[in-house]
């Protein structure tokens, strides 16, 4: 079995933390410590409440999704709520891999009784009794929690017919990926699911009104799904209360590279990027900080002041994403990089669409020209860059094409990578 996820050292299971409070502190494999931790009332708090008191509560909370694109979750349950068509389905995207990233695994090896209480709230509030969890390939660790907390909470009455006596019943059954990055993308998720080749299809129709099989689906991350349960059980105002006005709660921050202490950090929305290095301890030498992964974008040392929020960082020309932060220092090769970066995008792209399909293979090709060449002859190479990565921007289908230029834009633009 593969090593264990990276722990935070000084933040994990210490008092004081939301989303991580558990992990390290319970035993994952007992769902009697898993109560003995609190589990569990947050689904009879959502009972007790009802479908449209729990969603009024999410809404009110301002959480917003945890998968890198920040939509409304209340607004996404209430979609789907409201459909007069049936079945609903609830999907757990669980299939992490955007570079850099690695919360989702924390939680689901740590803590893996939140994501079976999170998802059975989520699909009472929005009409669902079956849900599907779309596991990560490469994380078997992850699939042995998983399937033996599932098991677990179904022989104990809390999956199943009639949950808790409350004449509800719900399911959950688990889908492996297999490898392919787009699968992580919704659509193509259920695709996956369906049996068909990963392949996005196009939005609208949103997966709120015709997602899985056809049906009304509400698909969220994991981390989205598991801060469900400290806004029912402190309640949405406290909940709102952490965090920024347009970013309320907690985030988990995932921090690798030229630091001393890589791992899963929680810190309320607004810390800068300085606090959460500091935390990290970043190196001397300090290069560049990659946000958001590689759909994402670097910023420079002299950047740290950025806040750790949505709306923070998109006012700072980057993005939070799904919340990777990755230092680099001075002795990693930055053409190298942006070569690592642009490989991964032709490797990952479906090859459905064409500005995608073959803008991810001419950005490769000519991040490899530049790397040989210097002056005039790289310019030509970066004006045709631009031009290509402007196209995969307008005219892809889904976010892959539409982000494969981010990284490598912003290397140009802000760290000066070829000057
Ligand atoms: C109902 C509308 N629903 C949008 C829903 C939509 C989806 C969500 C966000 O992700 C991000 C990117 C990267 N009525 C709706 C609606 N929705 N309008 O809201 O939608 P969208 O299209 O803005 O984003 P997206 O394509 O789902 C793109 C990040 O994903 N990314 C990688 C992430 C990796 C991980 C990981 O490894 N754990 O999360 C790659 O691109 O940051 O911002 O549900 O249906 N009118
Ligand atoms: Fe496939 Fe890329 Fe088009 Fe997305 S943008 S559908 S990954 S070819």
């Amino acid at each position: 079995e593969e090593p264990p996820a990276a722990m935070a050292v000084p933040q994990a299971g210490e008092p004081g933390l939301t989303l991580l409070s558990r992990i390290g502190a319970v035993d994952p494999s007992s769902l009697n410590d898993y109560r003995a931790h609190g589990g569990y009332t947050a689904l009879r708090r959502a009972f007790a409440l009802g479908p449209a008191g729990v969603i009024r509560e999410v809404t009110d909370s301002g959480l917003v999704g945890r998968g890198g694109a920040a939509f409304p979750t209340g607004r996404k349950w209430q979609a789907t709520a409201s459909r007069p068509d049936h079945p609903h389905y609830l999907v757990c995207n669980a299939d992490e891999s955007e570079p850099g990233t690695f919360k989702d695994r924390v939680i689901m090896e740590g803590d893996p009784y939140a994501l079976v209480e999170a998802m059975t709230i989520a699909a009472y509030a929005t009409g669902a009794h079956q849900g599907y969890l779309y596991l990560r390939g490469e994380y078997p660790r992850s699939l042995a929690r998983m399937e033996h907390a599932l098991a677990q909470a179904r022989a104990r009455g809390l999956l199943g017919e009639d949950i808790l006596g409350q004449g509800y019943s719900f399911d959950i059954e688990i889908r492996r990926g297999a490898g392919a990055y787009i699968c992580g993308e919704e659509t193509a998720l259920f695709n996956s699911i369906e049996g068909y080749r990963g392949e996005p299809r196009s939005k609208p129709p949103f997966p709120v009104e015709k997602g899985l099989f056809g049906k009304p689906t509400v698909e969220n991350n994991v981390e989205t799904l598991v801060n469900v349960l400290p806004i029912l059980t402190m309640g949405a105002p406290a909940y709102a209360a952490i965090g920024t006005a347009r970013s309320t709660g907690p985030k988990l921050f995932c921090v690798s590279g030229s630091v001393e202490r890589p791992g899963i950090y929680e810190l309320p929305f607004g810390a800068t990027l300085g606090e959460l290095l500091e935390l990290a301890g970043v190196r001397d030498g300090l290069r560049a900080v990659l946000l958001g992964g590689a759909a994402g974008g670097f910023v420079r040392p002299d950047e740290m002041d950025i806040p750790l929020t949505f709306e923070g960082t998109r006012e700072a020309g980057t993005t939070l994403g799904s919340g990777v932060v990755m230092a680099f220092d001075d002795t990693v090769p930055l053409p190298r990089l942006l070569l690592r970066i642009a490989e991964f995008f032709r490797d990952e792209s479906c090859g459905q669409c064409v500005p995608c399909r073959v803008g991810t293979v001419r950005q490769e090709e000519a991040l490899h020209r530049i790397a040989e060449r210097t002056g005039a002859a790289a310019a030509d190479d970066i004006a045709l860059l631009r031009e290509v990565g402007r196209a995969m921007r307008d005219a892809s289908i889904c976010g892959l094409g539409q982000t494969a230029w981010n990284a490598v834009e912003s290397a140009i633009d802000r760290l000066g990578a070829y000057e």
